[in-house]
């Protein structure tokens, strides 16, 4: 008995109907290569020769040339037409040994010598058991200690168990080395602003799960990738072909089954955070919350006025209800995390929106929604006070001044008129309120007017009625409607003050 090899056994099918040959062959094969070679089947007719391409999937097959009943031209047709790799000898007894050798995956016959040369020259010369052939004589299919059969090292059964195991502990271990170094790494940047309210924290848990996940996903891929490409490259002069792999349904159940479930989970975990970011809780702050091209404004309903800035108590929940008078705009303070779209159209487009801040602090207010021209300017300052603080703030704030310059500048603020005009000579997007009262307006059909009480009134309530020389006509159709007909009073002194 010869020590079993390591690798598994070449299979070998042998086809002739000429029991001399085929024996004969056999036990040749058994004697003197029992290590690397397994004869698994001897066919003797062409059918078999055909079914037993597919059916024991061999190495190599060994046709008896000069067997009629093999039909060689029908059984190379159907030969070649596979994709597996496989040899096939044909080999010749009459023409004293002669042997061709196709190759499938080169579709080319060579000399069975020159293959011969060319294993033999990458081994070790003492490993060579056999004598060089007699004169005249032509050295037949095997030679040496070892058969050509070890130097196929593309096919996957021959491939070194241990060495596989060894490449996967090594890739396993890198894919869980770069996932940690990513997740430390990851977590030393500061990838979102500070979390400033009670939704923020199911948001906040879920980014970082989710970030980790991905880290591991990343790494998965990258590593494998990287690792093949490096470890498992081209050897120099090695130009054969890579395995041809089919189908692996294990696998490919397991890769859709995997990621489906996460995915389903993940879902799962969205609507459990996504629940707990509108959960109300008891007696909550009311603000109605006002987008408009290009400012926002805050109404406190509950106490009867409004701000262009969102003053709010830490630790008190506050239900906003967010609308438009004029576009689409997005309520969006990163530090609380959540956001909500303001829409226009009436009562019931309003959306509601709660957060419980839970820092005291300067925030922003943005307008995460396109809106026009000056949509990146649509920012108001977000205030969060302890309790006492906001109180003094709601004194303050509620007082109106009997002063109509002073109360028109603060209307002209909350409704946004200053988005679009400015006091002090800058031409914004409309024309600057300072000096305009008065003065001669040249309008765009190039007629002229003096800007009086009645003119201002017209332009506040009827905008489009009267363009001035230079300006879109962009200002909100709508926007007085709003407004008390005091409050336009109001605003007309304050810009008859600005001279
Ligand atoms: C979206 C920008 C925008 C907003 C907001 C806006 N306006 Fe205007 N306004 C304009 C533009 C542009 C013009 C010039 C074109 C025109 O006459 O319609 C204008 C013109 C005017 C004029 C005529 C000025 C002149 O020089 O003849 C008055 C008065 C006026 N606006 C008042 C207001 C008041 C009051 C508000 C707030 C309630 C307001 N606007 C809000 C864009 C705006
Ligand atoms: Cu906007």
């Amino acid at each position: 008995m010869v020590t079993p090899s390591r690798q598994p056994a070449r299979r070998v099918v042998i086809a002739s109907s000429h029991p001399l040959f085929g024996q004969g062959l056999r036990n040749l094969l058994k004697e003197r290569h029992a290590t690397g070679v397994e004869v698994v089947g001897m066919v003797t007719n062409l059918e078999e020769a055909i079914s037993a391409l597919e059916r024991l999937s061999p190495d190599l097959i060994i046709v008896d040339y000069d067997d009629q009943a093999l039909n060689r031209d029908e059984f190379l047709a159907r030969f070649v037409e596979g994709e597996k790799k496989l040899r096939v000898v044909l080999l010749s007894l009459q023409s004293a040994g002669e042997a061709i050798i196709y190759d499938r995956r080169t579709l080319a016959a060579s000399q069975i010598d020159d293959w011969l040369d060319e294993w033999t020259r990458a081994w070790p010369r003492e490993q060579s058991q056999i004598e060089e052939p007699a004169a005249g004589q032509k050295r037949l299919l095997f030679k040496g200690g070892r058969s050509f059969f070890d130097q196929d090292r593309t096919k996957p059964n021959n491939q070194n168990r241990r060495t596989d195991m060894k490449h996967l502990v090594i890739a396993a271990l890198l894919v869980l080395a770069v996932t940690a170094l990513l997740i430390v790494g990851l977590d030393q940047v500061r990838l979102l602003p500070v979390s400033a309210s009670a939704q923020a924290e199911p948001i906040d848990a879920l980014f970082r799960l989710e970030f980790r996940v991905i880290a591991f996903l990343f790494s998965l891929i990258v590593v494998f990738m990287l690792y093949s490409i490096i470890v498992f490259r081209r050897k120099k002069g090695d130009d054969t072909d890579a395995v041809h792999i089919e189908g692996n349904s294990r696998l490919e159940v397991i890769w859709t089954v995997a990621p489906l479930l996460t995915v389903l989970y993940f879902a799962y975990l969205g609507g459990q955070s996504l629940a707990e970011t509108v959960r109300p809780e008891p007696r909550p702050l009311e603000v109605n919350v006002i987008g408009t091209q290009w400012s926002w404004r805050f109404e406190y309903p509950e106490y009867g006025f409004a701000s262009t800035e969102l003053v709010l108590p830490v630790n008190k929940q506050a239900l906003l209800h967010l609308s438009s008078t004029d576009v689409i705009h997005s309520f969006w303070v990163p530090e609380f995390r959540v956001k909500q779209d303001a829409l226009p159209g009436g009562e019931e487009f309003i959306r509601d929106l709660r957060i419980t801040p839970t820092i005291e602090g300067d925030y922003k207010v943005r307008c995460a929604e396109l809106c026009g021209i000056q949509h990146a300017y649509m920012l108001a300052d977000v205030r969060v006070l302890s309790q006492d603080e906001f109180e003094v703030w709601v004194a303050e704030s509620s007082g109106v001044s009997d002063d109509p310059v002073e109360r028109g500048r603060v209307w002209a603020e909350q409704y946004g008129c200053l988005a679009c005009h400015s006091v002090d000579g800058t031409p914004l997007v409309g024309p600057t309120w300072l000096g305009v009262y008065g003065s001669q307006e040249t309008l765009a059909d190039g007629t002229t007017v003096t800007v009086d009480d009645a003119y201002l009134h017209e332009s506040i309530v009827e905008p489009g009625a009267k363009i001035v020389q230079g300006f879109p006509n962009v200002m909100p159709e709508n926007i007085a409607d709003q407004m008390t007909e005091e409050q336009i009073q109001d605003i007309i002194a304050f810009i008859q003050s600005l001279r």
